[in-house]
């Protein structure tokens, strides 16, 4: 699946005067790039974060993690797309910000690429994030109806494949952008790119990712792993052994638990949430 390069969400930064980062609630600093909001900053231009999937945690740690990130310094809205929660609220704080920027000096996108918009005088704001955190979701719910495909999965069919352009007020434009690779280091941190940027299907190892996931879950919050798989186990191996067992997924040749299959259902099952956990905000 195509996910956008640094490159281009550079490039995209230099043409837009509002960035909103969308971030997972149940793991903000996993989904979050520092690299995008430092550059962001730098640039002078609006940086706000949508902390999305707020259902998916207790209200205390949606607002611990809001809390944390305003320390920071940052613009952050709680926001659940599931539940109907923040919209109007972001759509209020991107219109407060488009009223106060000055508008962009950089050359805007040409009627080439807006045929049809009339972008004098007008803001635009990006929607940018790791693949699966709901931005696509965002645009549909601040429109108020369904125009940007969204899907549960990586790499199956609904995820965003190019830059798509919506209405969200007058004068006010946004971005839908296909996810970003997890690109906060040097290089791309392999696990982040095998979870959140290939299909489970098409990874050629998912034990690893699975197994470095299943770590990180037993860390914060063991119970989630008990309630998804009825599983009190605390090996990451063995969790995917067990859960093979339970399916009765064996290899042909030698009737030794197929782990592979089980890693990709545990990273389907983070996807769609039947793995429910979440990371506190440290105290
Ligand atoms: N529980 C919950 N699920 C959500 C929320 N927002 C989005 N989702 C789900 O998360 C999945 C991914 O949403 P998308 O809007 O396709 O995410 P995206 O960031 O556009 O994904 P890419 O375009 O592939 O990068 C979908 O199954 C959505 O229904 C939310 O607030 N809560
Ligand atoms: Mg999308």
């Amino acid at each position: 699946m195509r996910a956008i390069s640094w490159d281009s969400i550079k490039r995209m930064i230099d043409r837009v005067d509002i960035v909103v980062e969308v971030i997972d609630a149940r793991e903000p600093e996993y989904t979050r790039s520092r690299r995008l909001e430092d550059y962001t900053l730098k640039s002078k231009k609006v940086m706000i974060i949508a902390l999305n999937k707020c259902d998916l945690v207790p209200e205390h740690v949606a607002y611990g993690w809001v809390k944390r990130l305003s320390d920071e310094g940052l613009i952050c809205v709680p926001t659940s797309i599931k539940v109907g929660r923040g919209i109007d609220r972001l759509r209020g704080v991107m219109l407060k910000y488009a009223r106060d920027t000055p508008l962009n000096p950089q050359p805007r996108p040409s009627y080439i690429d807006l045929p049809r918009i009339r972008y004098r005088g007008s803001r635009l704001a990006m929607l940018v994030g790791y693949p699966k955190t709901g931005k696509s979701s965002i645009i549909n719910a601040l429109k108020r109806r369904h125009g940007a495909s969204t899907s549960p999965v990586p790499g199956t069919p609904g995820y965003t494949r190019g830059m798509q352009i919506f209405k969200i007020a007058s004068h006010l434009y946004m971005y839908d952008t296909p996810g970003m690779l997890p690109i906060d280091l040097e290089h791309v941190d392999p696990i982040a790119y095998a979870l959140r940027c290939n299909a489970p299907e098409e990874l050629r190892d998912p034990v690893e990712p699975a197994l470095r996931l299943i770590e990180r879950i037993l860390a914060n919050n063991p119970d989630a792993i008990r309630d998804a798989y009825g599983l009190s186990i605390t090996d990451p191996y063995k969790v995917l052994e067990h859960i093979a067992i339970k399916r009765g997924w064996f290899y042909k040749s030698d009737k030794e638990p197929l782990v592979e299959e089980a890693a990709r259902a545990v990273i389907r099952d983070y996807h769609t949430a039947r793995l429910n956990f979440y990371i506190p905000p440290p105290p």
